[in-house]
């Protein structure tokens, strides 16, 4: 072709649209791989986010009460290292109920929301309203495992054999399963 030879229009590479025609294909393969960029998080996406919220609220309430008392709940309450607890009454009601005699300043460490449905809250007996437990947004309970000699460390329930956790505390939610041995669907506070 000639360098000065013109190109009919019809004949012109349409780059434009290729161009377009790419994006378009990539912003599709975009949205499927990523199918929550545009609507929010899912459904399960917001529980889990739920659990995390609660395990914090719990985890400040404990931080507060070893602040104030300087000792650790969990340690007046007898708890051992790799022994797994659940949050229920037990351990809610130095931090909630002034009448404590674990909480002689009768401080409220801990306001949970009231679990609606017996979900994702503070769930209460009915026939007394004495036993309570934390509940998850499915419905189950949470479990504790505290650093109960002091180093600072915590063995991992989901992989013993692996690296210890940092932490005073940990705590987990068994998911939507509500089986504590299924890992896939934990919720976890420390990841
Ligand atoms: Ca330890
Ligand atoms: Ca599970």
């Amino acid at each position: 072709m000639d360098a000065t030879e013109v190109i009919p229009p019809g004949n012109r590479p349409r780059w434009g649209c290729v161009a377009s025609a790419v994006l378009v294909l990539g912003f599709g393969v975009f949205i499927l791989l990523h199918p929550t960029t545009n609507c929010g998080p899912t459904k399960g996406g917001a529980q889990r986010l739920q659990a995390q919220t609660a395990m914090k609220g719990l985890y400040i309430a404990l931080a507060g009460f070893q602040a104030e008392y300087e000792v650790s709940l969990t340690g007046r309450l007898g708890f051992k290292e790799n022994e797994d607890h659940l949050a229920d009454e037990v351990l809610l009601r130095p931090l909630i109920d002034a009448k404590s005699e674990l909480n002689p300043r009768k401080t409220r460490f801990y306001d949970p929301p009231e679990g609606k449905k017996g979900k994702n809250g503070l769930w209460r007996a009915p026939a007394d309203g004495q036993q309570m437990q934390l509940r998850d947004p499915w419905g189950g309970p949470y479990r504790i495992r505290s650093d109960s000699d002091g180093d600072g460390k915590i063995v991992n329930p989901e992989d013993p054999a692996g690296e210890r956790i940092f932490s005073s505390v940990i705590l987990y939610s068994a998911g939507p399963d509500q089986d504590f041995d299924t890992w896939k669907d934990n919720v976890t506070s420390w990841k």
